[in-house]
């Protein structure tokens, strides 16, 4: 993800790279001067060289005919001529002889000009202030960029009544977007936001209420931007910052998610005021805009049926629910779409049963609700929605119950808003019913033993628990495990309680360690009366905190699992701050050693352990009686037993390893590793992290090497996953495959598990297929349609 960004970022430079280098030194722009719209990036430059007036190349083809800040490595724009409707190359714009100042096609066809009233321009000039005139000869100002502002004004500019700013459409285009900011003729100060692509206004989500006394918007050269009346008092302060623009470079902007913004860049590094050398914000309005729009029609600050929530910057972020997927995935503001087919209201086809609720606390969609139920509790509200075809959210809080229909809007998520929302969405286990994972073994075992005994003498029990660099041990069940009293023997569970005691002796005093963990070590052990069965001890420290309730609601979760491919639990010690589990022991190692470690092993053994795994973690997330998620799936946490038998180890503990009850997300920028992204995200996490997580795994076996690797000589062979969908996009899985006979025999299988993988690591979580589907994926029972960009999810949250 963080790649992804930096990408955006290297691209959006590179359009707004280096210009100029051929501007005119001349001040006065000459009658007859023009530009032409082409790779020359010729320009005119204000004096002190600040600002450049020129073409600026938006898309490929299209140019904008611009004023930036040219002595900046950003070359912010600031203010342009034809944003909706970009010149092709070879336009020109040009002073002609006449006065005529004017932007062509090249076939003559007028994109742009200026409306002069007044005496005959005689020059022009882009002056230090940003400001880009049209004189005439003796000097009076017949045309300036300052009174066509777009979206941005700058220090000395004024807005006076009847003037506004509209912001851009996003981020890299520069259209007419969606909000607008306006000094209205009756004197108050207003932001609306806009009917688009019309130019009505359709809500006022701020407004200064100066009717009859407001008269401008001043930006002054100290760095204050205020509402002044017309004999010149300040009505009222909508920003300043302490840095002179002596110092700083400034400008404030109606930014394309509806805040304005006053943007401050020092000028020398030894004027930084501790600031990063770079555009910061100093302040911006309104302080809150995901609380403040709230309009009968339109989609609200993001689009319909998405939500609002203010990011730690400050700054809007526009998110989709669970089960959601943006409109447009290069537009985060376009709303989003269910990503099922929503409920259908035809009594016969009673679909209740198929859908299900994802919570969301604190957000609600105000104004889109068209019932009102109270007093009645959450169950009751739940099976309201439930059995209404027409409810798409609701709303429950303080014992009153809101149904929402479709199309949300208004969106928003904030500490404010209190209560829960309920989403409806199609429940996972209901699309893809088709056949069972217990329907499974028909043709592993046979072959795996024979693959076993050519394989590995080494391996030791290591890595057994390397939870190692990734700080991810939240895990969250929504199926909470039913709360034990410390005191009672499980009921119905095949497992022994050891002493600590008993341990030490099995351990020979914690003698032989077979790998740690944060929060864990684990030890190899010998079960002296029961025929020297050989055993490993995980030892949980830093577990203080762990409540006896929540120890053995865990413990005993784990023992009621019992399926071929995950590893036993034998028993337990529960003695104070004395916590430790046994678990069968397993020869073989872990997975990480077996792949990375030695040499390759056989294709065929390594398609039969993807095939173990994915049976193993469709047991955890469909059959098990509470509902595990691993969380930390990875070829260290796969273990395998003498005949090299794949077994999942370390599942249903994740919540006794937290280090604390928050998402940790430090540490992992940059890698991508075995986590799935809606870990850095505003997201539910459920069981589909496993199966990004999964996804991984078998891109690793399939190709035998590390999801990441930075020892390649080629930059973009990196990322495994990456790479993986560019290959396969090419049609060059030869590469992947690289010397790997058995594999390129078998390429079509190959290809096929290519495909599952990257159908598993999906950004978007509603797309990865659950485990259950991947399985008959895997054992071929289920057709494997062609996997979109695993990466064609934006970033929204
Ligand atoms: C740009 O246009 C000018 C004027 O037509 C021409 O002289 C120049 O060669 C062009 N430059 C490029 C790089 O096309
Ligand atoms: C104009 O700018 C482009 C990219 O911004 C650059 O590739 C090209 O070399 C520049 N042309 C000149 C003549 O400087
Ligand atoms: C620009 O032209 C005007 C009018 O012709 C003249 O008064 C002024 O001195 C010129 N300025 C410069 C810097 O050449
Ligand atoms: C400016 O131009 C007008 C005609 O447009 C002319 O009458 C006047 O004398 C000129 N003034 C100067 C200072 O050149
Ligand atoms: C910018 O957005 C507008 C509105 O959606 C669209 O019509 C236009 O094509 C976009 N321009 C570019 C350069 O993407
Ligand atoms: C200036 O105008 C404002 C608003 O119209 C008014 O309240 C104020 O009294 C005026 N001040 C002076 C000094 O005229
Ligand atoms: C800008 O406005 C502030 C607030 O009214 C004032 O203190 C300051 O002197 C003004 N600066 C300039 C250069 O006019
Ligand atoms: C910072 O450096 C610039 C030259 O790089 C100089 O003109 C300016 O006076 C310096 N400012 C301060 C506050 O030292
Ligand atoms: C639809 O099915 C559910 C059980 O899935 C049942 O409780 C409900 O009464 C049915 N509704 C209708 C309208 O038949
Ligand atoms: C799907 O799972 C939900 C709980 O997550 C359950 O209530 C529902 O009955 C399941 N539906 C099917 C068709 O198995
Ligand atoms: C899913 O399978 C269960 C039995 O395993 C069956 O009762 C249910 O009707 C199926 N649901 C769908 C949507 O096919
Ligand atoms: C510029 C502007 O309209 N600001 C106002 C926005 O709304 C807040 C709260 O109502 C006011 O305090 C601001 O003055």
């Amino acid at each position: 993800m963080a790649f992804a960004i930096l990408c955006k970022i290297i691209f959006a430079l590179l359009i707004l790279l280096p210009i100029s280098t051929t501007a005119q030194t001349n001040l006065n722009i000459t009658l007859g001067s023009s530009i032409v719209a082409n790779r020359s990036n010729s320009t005119w430059l204000s004096p002190s060289g600040e600002f450049a007036f020129g073409f600026q190349q938006i898309v490929p083809g299209g140019y904008l005919l611009a004023i930036w800040f040219n002595n900046i490595p950003e070359r912010t724009i600031v203010w342009s001529a034809n944003r909706n409707n970009l010149a092709e190359e070879g336009s020109i714009i040009q002073l002609f002889q006449d006065g005529r100042f004017e932007l062509n096609d090249p076939r003559g066809q007028r994109i742009w000009a200026a409306n002069l009233v007044g005496p005959r321009v005689a020059y022009a000039a882009m002056l230090d202030t940003g400001n880009f005139v049209l004189a005439s000869n003796t000097s009076r100002v017949v045309w300036q960029s300052f009174d066509e502002p777009t979206d941005t004004l700058l220090p000395g500019q004024t807005l006076n009544q009847g003037q506004d700013l509209v912001a851009s459409f996003s981020e890299t285009n520069y259209s007419s977007g969606r909000f607008l900011f306006a000094m209205q003729t009756d004197g108050n100060l207003v932001f609306y936001t806009r009917n688009f692509p019309m130019n009505d206004n359709i809500f006022a989500y701020n407004a200064t209420q100066t009717v009859g006394s407001g008269y401008q918007v001043v930006f002054n050269q100290s760095g204050f931007i205020f509402l002044a009346a017309r004999n010149g008092t300040i009505l009222s302060f909508l920003s300043s910052d302490s840095t002179s623009s002596s110092q700083s470079y400034q400008r404030a902007i109606l930014e394309y998610d509806g805040v304005l913004r006053h943007y401050v860049y020092p000028r020398f590094a030894n004027s930084t005021n501790g600031r990063a050398m770079g555009w910061s914000v100093s302040n911006f309005l309104p302080s809150n805009i995901c609380m403040r729009i709230r309009s009968n029609n339109g989609p609200g600050a993001c689009g319909f049926n998405s939500f609002c929530s203010l990011g730690t910057d400050q700054r809007p972020n526009c998110g989709c629910p669970y089960g959601y997927s943006p409109v447009d995935p290069n537009d985060r503001m376009s709303g989003c779409k269910p990503s099922f087919i929503p409920q259908s209201c035809d009594r016969e086809l009673n679909e209740t049963g198929l859908f299900s609720f994802i919570e969301m606390l604190n957000t609600n969609w105000p104004d889109s609700d068209y019932d009102h139920f109270e007093p009645v509790n959450e169950d009751w509200c739940r099976q309201a929605c439930l059995d209404d075809c027409f409810c798409a959210v609701a709303i429950y809080r303080s014992s009153s119950c809101w149904k929402k229909k479709f199309p949300l809007s208004n969106g928003r998520l904030d500490s404010s808003v209190g209560g829960k929302a309920l989403i409806k969405i199609m429940s996972d286990n209901a699309t893809a019913n088709a056949t069972s994972c217990n329907q499974q073994n028909r043709k592993d075992r046979s072959t795996l033993i024979i693959a076993g005994s050519t394989l590995l003498g080494s391996s030791v029990f290591i890595n057994l628990l390397l939870l190692s660099s990734l700080l991810f041990f939240v895990c969250y069940n929504r199926r909470k495990p039913k709360i034990l009293q410390p005191s009672t023997v499980l009921p119905g569970v095949n497992i022994r309680s050891f002493s600590f005691i008993e341990l030490q002796e099995a351990t020979n005093g914690f003698k032989e360690e077979l790998g740690s963990g944060n929060c864990s070590t684990v030890y190899k052990g010998v079960l002296d009366n029961e025929n020297r069965k050989l055993i490993a001890v995980k030892k949980l420290g830093k577990i203080a905190e762990i409540a006896e309730v929540e120890f053995m609601a865990e413990v005993s979760s784990i023992s009621k699992t019992n399926h071929k491919n995950l590893v036993q639990l034998l028993g337990y010690c529960d003695e104070g701050q004395n916590k430790l589990l046994v678990y069968e022991f397993m020869s073989n190692g872990s997975l990480a050693s077996f792949l990375f470690e030695n040499s390759r092993p056989k294709w065929y053994t390594r398609v039969q352990i993807a095939c173990a795994i994915a049976r193993g973690l469709c047991y955890l997330h469909e059959e098990c009686s509470t509902q595990i998620i691993h969380c930390d799936i990875k070829p260290q946490n796969v273990l395998l037993d003498e005949s090299l038998i794949a077994k999942i180890s370390d599942f249903g503990i994740s919540k006794l390893l937290r280090p604390d009850q928050t998402r940790t997300t430090t540490c992992i920028r940059g890698t991508r590793g075995y986590v799935a992204p809606e870990w850095f995200r505003n997201m539910p996490i459920t069981v589909k992290v496993d199966v990004y997580s999964f996804g991984i795994l078998l891109l690793e076996l399939i190709c035998c090497r590390r999801s990441v690797q930075t020892d390649v000589e080629n930059e973009n062979e990196e990322i495994l996953s990456y790479w993986a969908y560019d290959c396969y996009k090419d049609r060059t899985l030869k590469l992947l495959v690289a010397d790997d006979e058995e594999a390129i025999y078998d390429i079509k299988q190959f290809e096929k598990l290519l495909m599952i993988s990257l159908w598993c690591i999906q950004e978007d979580p509603s797309l990865r297929p659950n485990m259950k589907r991947v399985l008959n994926m895997l054992e071929g029972s289920v057709e494997v349609p062609i996997p979109p960009n695993p990466e064609s999810f934006t970033i929204i949250s």
